[in-house]
Formats: C-alpha cells, structure tokens, sequence
C-alpha cells in the first residue's frame, strides 16, 4: 500500500488546523511541526489531538538540526511548509526573525529534506502570497505577473518563492509554490483585518465594545475562504509535474465593504462619511460613530490592490474559486463571533482587554 505521511510546519495556524482535518480526511498520517511556547496554546487544533493518525513534534523554523532530525524521524512523503511570521505589520517591527523563519526557514527544510536522502521520494508544498506582488504591476495578477514585495515580509517570502524553484531545477524536486491571496476563517488570527472587523462587530452589538479602530479602509483584496484553499495546496502536491499556482477567488472587495457587510449582518446598517483619517463608519439607525481611521494602524508601505486570476488552478487542478462567496464567507465569520461572544464571558473580558489595547494601536 502506498505510504501518505505528511509533515506540516504551521499545524497550530490557521492553514494548518484545516489542512490536518483535511489530510486526515483522506487516510494520511499526519504530523504536526510545533514550538514550545509558555502557554501551549494549541486551540485551533485541540479536537485532533488524541486521533490515532495525528502525531505532534517539538521543533522550530530557526532549528535546523530539529528539522533534520524531525524529517528523518518522520520519513514524509509529503511536506507542507505553512510556518510562517504571517502578520506583515509585525514584520516592519520584526525584520530580522520574519526574514529567519519565512525566507532561511525555506532552505532549511529544503536540505533537511536533502540530508536525509529524500529528494526523489518526498513532495513539498511552500506556502508563498500574493504579498510579492505587493506595489502591483497589473491587476488581476497571474502566476505571470512581475513580483514588486512591499514589506519585510513580502521581501523574505520572495526569498522562499526563489528557493524552492532553485531546488527545483537544480536538484530536480518536486517543490512548489501556491501564491494564495487572503483566505480567511472562524479561526483566522484576531489581528487581520477581518477577524478584526467580525470580533468588534459581534462585541459592538453585544454592547461589550464601543468603537473599532482600523487604517486603510479603502485597500482592496481578493479573500477567500481558508478551508476551500487548503484542498489547493493538496492538489498543487498531486499534480503530476511541480509548478507553481497562483489560488484566489478572482473577485476583490475594500476593507470598507468588508465593514459594511459584517455589522449589516449583525444588524447594523453602517454609513461612511468623510476621507481619509477623517472617515467614520456611523449607525445609521443612531448616528453613532462606530468605525473610526486610526493612523496606528497605516503601514509604512501598504498593498493597496490585491486581485488574483485562479485560470490556471480552475484549469489545471479542477479546482472550484467560487466555493464559498464573499457574503457566505462574512456571515460564517460573524456568525462563529456572535455566538464566541456571547458564551464565553471570561473569554470576552481577555478581549475586551484585546479590544482596549487595539483601540490603543498598541497591537496591530
Ligand atoms: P498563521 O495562522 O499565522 O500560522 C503561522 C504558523 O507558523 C503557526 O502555526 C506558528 O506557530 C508557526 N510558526 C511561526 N514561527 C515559527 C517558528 N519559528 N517555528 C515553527 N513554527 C512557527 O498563518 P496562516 O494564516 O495559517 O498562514 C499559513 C501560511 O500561509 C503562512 O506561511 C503565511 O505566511 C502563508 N499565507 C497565508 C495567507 C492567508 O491569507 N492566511 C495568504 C498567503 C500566504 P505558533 O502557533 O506557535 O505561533
Ligand atoms: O488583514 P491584513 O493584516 O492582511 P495582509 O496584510 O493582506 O496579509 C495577509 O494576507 C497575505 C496574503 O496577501 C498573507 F501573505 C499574510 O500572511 C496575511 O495572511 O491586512 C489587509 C489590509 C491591509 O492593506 C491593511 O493595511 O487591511 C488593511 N487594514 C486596514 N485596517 C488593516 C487594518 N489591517 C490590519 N491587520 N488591521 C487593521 O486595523
């Protein structure tokens, strides 16, 4: 019988979580890369843990030799290397650790892989973005279009994009990229702008927040929903030669509409008025000021125009962008949030906490 056993770095993220459930899903051995942290805060993966085909291991994207060893220990077939430092204004605060996890992180499983002589027999999956075409040079961007990163972040996913297709050519793996564009989820981390958007709208009409602070409403993505996208990076594995995909919706919306549809779901009819920092998102029922720009949250370079063209992974993978919609994507999100809110009262007083500290611009 043909042995599936696959490595993932990120398991604890939110790809991560949903790529386990879904490999499991089809009779894979998984195993999850994690690091030791003082909390061992594992939420978004704690119903798999105890599942007789899941299997956790200490080890760090800045470790080599745990990532030699844990390679050699595991035998993968197949490795998807999610880890990442994700958050790309994080990445104008910390430079240097985003360029050690997300570009040498790359290289260093790449000849973890080699040292263990598993070349030809393991498959690998690097989690690259649509952030490389950052200051954009056309819009819909393609597998074709010129790279313009705007961010540390950006800049060190490049070096992750190169190596892998380096090692392609020069030592003939089967190591490729997905350039997915935003995917987001229930469990997307409450620091992106969406999760962001959906947590305050569910406190805002809880009555357990006063007012969201965001920056630029006006930027412009393609976002998908995460756990349509993970199936991709399964089918980019599956193909029969390795190449690299760009995975989107191919449909782009403003953080401003982000806004508008997520408190209309909560049955907050949202009206903006004014430019710029001056803008503000009133109740229109109300009059009260509910969304305000706080320059906190500018970055020092902003992609403002993100808008992926999924023809090749529609063509190629049989893939479906149009699974989940933007409303249906929304809604879950707010839905999963209302409900959060509401029944978790010690949890929501931590993010009252959250909530403060956001409106303080003291995390992004
Ligand atoms: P995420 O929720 O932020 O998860 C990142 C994962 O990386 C977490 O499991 C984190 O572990 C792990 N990690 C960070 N530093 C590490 C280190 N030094 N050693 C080991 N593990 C480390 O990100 P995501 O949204 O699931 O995204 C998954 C990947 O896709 C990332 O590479 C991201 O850059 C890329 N990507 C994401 C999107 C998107 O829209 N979500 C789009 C394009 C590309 P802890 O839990 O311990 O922090
Ligand atoms: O939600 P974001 O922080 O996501 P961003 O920067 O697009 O990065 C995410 O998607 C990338 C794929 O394109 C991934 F590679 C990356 O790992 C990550 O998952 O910000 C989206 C947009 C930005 O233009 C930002 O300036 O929303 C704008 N924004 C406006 N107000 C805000 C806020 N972003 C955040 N995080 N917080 C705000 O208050």
């Amino acid at each position: 019988m043909e042995r599936k056993v696959a490595l993932i770095t990120g398991v604890t993220g939110q790809d991560g979580s949903y790529l386990s459930e879904f490999l499991l899903g089809k009779g894979y051995s998984v195993h999850g890369l994690i690091r030791r942290s003082s909390v061992d805060y594992r939420e978004r993966i704690a119903h798999l843990e105890g599942t007789p085909n899941f299997h956790l291991h200490y080890a760090d994207m800045n470790d080599s030799m745990s990532l030699v060893k844990l390679v050699g220990l595991v035998q993968p077939t197949e490795i998807y290397n999610l880890a990442a430092q994700s958050h790309v204004q994080v990445s104008f605060d910390a430079p240097e650790f985003t360029a050690d996890v997300d570009a040498v992180g790359v290289l260093r499983i790449l000849e973890a892989v080699r040292t263990n002589h598993l070349e030809k027999s393991c498959r690998i999956y690097q989690a690259s973005t649509s952030e490389l075409y950052g200051k954009v040079e056309e819009v819909p961007q393609n597998e074709k279009t010129p790279f313009h990163p705007y961010s540390p972040y950006a800049v060190a996913k490049l070096y992750g994009y190169w190596i892998i297709k380096e090692y392609r050519e020069a030592y003939n793996m089967f190591c490729c990229s997905g350039i997915l564009f935003n995917h987001e989820s229930e469990r997307r981390g409450e620091t992106f702008v969406t999760r962001k958007i959906t947590l305050a709208a569910a406190r805002i009409a809880q009555g357990k927040q006063d007012k969201l602070y965001l920056g630029n409403l006006s930027s412009l993505r393609d976002w998908g929903y995460a756990r349509d996208y993970v199936e991709c990076m399964w089918l980019i594995l599956q193909h029969e030669t390795p190449e690299d995909f760009v995975i989107a919706t191919g449909v782009q919306h403003s953080v401003r509409e982000f806004c508008y549809l997520a408190f209309k779901h909560v049955g907050i009819e949202l009206e903006f008025q004014g430019e710029g920092e001056n803008e503000k998102g009133i109740d229109k029922k109300t009059g009260r000021v509910l969304v305000e720009v706080s320059p906190d949250f500018y970055r020092p370079t902003d992609v403002v125009n993100l808008w992926g063209d999924p023809t090749k992974a529609k063509r190629e993978l049989g893939w479906n962008p149009a699974k989940t919609t933007f409303e249906q994507l929304v809604a879950l999100m707010v839905e999963h949030d209302m409900k959060k809110v509401a029944a978790d009262d010690a949890a929501s007083r931590v993010h009252m906490n959250l909530a403060e500290y956001l409106e303080k611009g003291v995390v992004k």
